[in-house]
């Protein structure tokens, strides 16, 4: 059983690197020296083959490379054990990721080659989930997925496996194994005999983008989460509609944006990458007014009327009926548990304007503070949202009860959330550190996501990627327990100045300093290493279509990755 196998050599693996003498054309000069050999087992845990020719992103927890290549030929991933249409899927896209788009040319041709035999061939890769998790069709990837997955490339080959500790495991283990995969200057690929052990840091890795602003299209978005899945990130959180376009129609108007919508969706879920529609409230809200006319709150200039709009109207039963509607719906076209809600920056102006406001507010008690009706009303949606049933569906998504993530200021102003609300902090400025905040929100019990040193949207001239592969979520004054509830954090691309035409570019690879921080170990921090390999990993999206810039500075591409 390739886990007997997996024990076995593990151990045998901890004791010896050995240095092959397989000489191979863009190898260095053999280990001359036991300082050779540190230097080269220190490149190994670095996730380095000891002449830069392999280099994985996101950096594994435990990871090994011999100098000894194998061939990939005549190669095929076999399944042990059972699968699923996620786990096939999954081999025929790295089938098509490690062979390019003619692979089955390729793999079909490869038989038929009387090949040199000075290198042996990796022919078969087993593929075999821990028997305790089997995968259904209709799995979702969830916030507890188990993501840990192990590699063994050795020579027997028949003894190299890859196993997932779930589907998720496995599909991430598929990434690895490709990016283990490089080319000779014959055009050969090889693997070097290796082993990965892995799993994750954090358990909520996300890239925030905002459709708003601008039109992205869906081929872009799906691009997206291919670079995503290339750098072991699993939510998708999806800021849909804001002030300026609401471009999500709804489906009791028979239209296609619906079914667009389950098409990424569905594309997210087989690359073990969950969505999380933002439907922001209440302010950031003037879109849905142009089709909802009373949901939003009419601004007064001098003690009339002025024709101009403000955050959502929390005053009015109408604007709740509308709600319970709309979350109905969202709710069943989004299958994760978790819902974004916003509430972040409510512009207080248009509501202290507005007379019946100041009389709500008054018969209520609020007095001045405004924070108390912006409590008031994500109160209330949180109360609506949790009466409305969760849809029943095949999948495991779909628990018995919905939950929230909120944007901080729904904690700043005090609301009652429910205790597996997780708050994302996003702020931090004089007087409003995240560390701070994150301390105040574990403290209270919440459990806690960061964007505040991931704002990809901010552009700067020079190699950026430092300052957010350096930030720690961890960081900040709290106890172990209070760390604990830190779960992870986001990439925010907002979308003011971006479009089609430059989104992916500024997002990669600059996405991928957060990606790393996110997965790998926290005592991986070491910035020379980590550009040696993402100068290898910016040129691996390139060589896969994603246009990642040349964030690092003066460089080139290997010939097989440009
Ligand atoms: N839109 C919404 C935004 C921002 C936020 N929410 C934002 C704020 C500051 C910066 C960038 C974006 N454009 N809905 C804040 C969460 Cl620098």
């Amino acid at each position: 059983h390739p886990l007997v196998w997996l024990a076995i050599f593990s151990v045998v693996w901890g004791a010896v690197i050995p240095f092959s003498s397989a000489k191979h054309p863009r190898s260095g000069n053999p280990p001359s020296s036991w300082g050779d050999i540190q230097k080269q087992r220190r490149l190994s845990r670095a996730g380095l083959t000891n002449d830069g020719t392999a280099a994985l992103w996101p950096l594994p927890q435990q990871s090994n490379f011999k100098s000894k290549l194998l061939l990939i030929e005549d190669f095929r991933f076999t399944v042990k054990g059972p699968s699923c249409s996620i786990l096939d899927a999954a081999i025929q896209r790295y089938y098509g990721i490690i062979f390019g788009k003619d692979w089955r040319q390729v793999v079909e041709k490869s038989e038929n080659n009387a090949t040199d035999r000075r290198i042996p061939a990796l022919s078969r890769l087993y593929v075999t989930l821990n028997p305790q998790n089997p995968c259904s069709d209709t799995d979702y990837p969830d916030v507890d997925m188990d993501e840990h997955y192990e590699i063994i490339i050795n020579d027997p080959t028949f003894s190299s496996v890859l196993v997932g500790n779930t589907v998720w495991g496995a599909v991430r283990g598929l990434e690895t194994f490709s990016q283990l995969i490089w080319r000779l200057d014959d055009g050969r690929l090889v693997i070097n005999q290796s082993m990965v052990v892995d799993w994750p840091r954090f358990s909520h890795r996300g890239l925030m983008l905002d459709t708003s602003r601008h039109f992205i299209s869906k081929r872009i978005i799906l691009q997206n989460l291919d670079a995503m899945a290339m750098n072991k990130y699993n939510v998708f959180h999806w800021h849909i509609v804001d002030d300026q376009s609401f471009p999500y129609q709804s489906r009791t108007f028979p239209d296609l944006s619906t079914l667009d919508i389950a098409e990424v969706i569905e594309y997210a879920r087989v690359r073990g990458i969950r969505v999380i529609a933002e439907f922001d409230t209440p302010g950031h809200a003037t879109s849905w007014g142009y089709a909802l006319s009373k949901l939003l709150t009419p601004c007064y200039t001098n003690g009339s009327a002025d024709g101009s709009f403000g955050p959502i109207n929390p005053i009015l039963n109408s604007t709740y009926d509308t709600l319970t509607d709309f979350f109905t719906e969202i709710l069943e076209v989004f299958p994760d548990r978790y819902l974004h809600l916003g509430g972040d920056e409510v512009d207080f102006t248009c509501w202290q304007s507005n007379p019946a406001i100041t009389a709500f507010m008054k018969k209520k008690g609020f007095g001045k503070d405004y924070a108390q009706l912006e409590e008031y009303y994500v109160q209330t949606l949180i109360d609506l949202l949790d009466k409305i049933p969760s849809t029943p569906r095949k999948g495991k998504a779909k628990a018995d009860k919905h939950e929230y993530i909120v944007w901080q200021e729904v904690f700043d102003n005090n609301v009652q959330l429910d205790n597996d609300t997780i708050v994302h902090v996003w702020k931090d400025w004089k007087g409003v550190e995240w560390q701070k905040e994150i301390a105040n929100v574990t403290k209270a019990g919440y459990r806690s996501i960061l964007s505040s040193c991931w704002y990809l949207n901010y552009i700067s001239y020079g190699a950026d990627w430092t300052a957010y592969y350096n930030c720690d979520p961890q960081q900040f004054n709290g106890s172990a327990a209070q760390k604990e509830l830190v779960i992870g954090g986001e990439t925010c691309m907002w979308g003011e100045y971006i479009d089609d035409t430059n989104v992916l570019v500024k997002l990669w690879p600059r996405a991928s300093a957060v990606a790393e921080r996110l997965w790998s170990d926290q005592t991986v921090t070491d910035t020379n290493l980590a550009g040696k390999r993402l100068r290898r990993h910016r040129c691996l999206m390139d060589r896969r279509g994603i246009p990642a810039e040349p964030n690092l500075g003066p460089d080139f591409c290997q010939p097989e990755y440009s």
